[in-house]
């Protein structure tokens, strides 16, 4: 039988013009760079999640979380297929100041910003059909 649907919430952390991303150490998507974020839980809201995961994976606190869109990816090749329901949010660095620490370094290898125009490769797969299609995190 095919595995349930997940719903996983990224989040798309602004800082001037860049975004926050990591390399994913997990077997997802392994060494492609994603946006900080994770499984939804029981009964959490979308703005809820964001928090929590930026929070868990990276340190940081986030403020004015906004939900930006929502995208079905189904992986039916490979091993393990996965139906991923990825929710899109934004937000930003409550504290300026604060940097981002790898507190997760067994699913990470490190938190850095990257420049809009200037994305690395290559990126988690949900996210990258969203920047081929022209999408932008950033208000208009
Ligand atoms: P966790 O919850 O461990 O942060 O999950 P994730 O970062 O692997 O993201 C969840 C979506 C998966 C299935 C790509
Ligand atoms: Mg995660």
């Amino acid at each position: 039988m095919s595995p349930a649907p997940v719903i996983g919430v990224a989040v798309f952390l602004i800082n001037g013009n860049t975004v926050l991303l990591g390399r994913r150490r997990s077997s997802v998507g392994h060494n492609t760079y994603a946006l900080p974020g994770g499984h939804l839980e029981f009964g959490e809201s979308f703005e809820e999640c964001a928090a929590r995961e930026v929070k868990e994976e990276t340190g940081l606190d986030i403020k004015d979380i906004q939900f930006l869109t929502v995208t079905n990816n189904v992986f039916s090749e490979g091993a393990k297929p996965l139906h991923l329901v990825a929710v899109f949010m934004r937000a930003y660095l409550a504290d300026p100041d604060q940097v981002p620490q790898n507190v997760e370094p067994d699913k990470c290898y490190g938190w850095d910003w990257y420049d809009w125009k200037n994305l690395p490769e290559p990126l988690f797969g949900p996210l990258e059909t969203m920047v081929k299609s022209g999408f932008s995190p950033f208000p208009a």
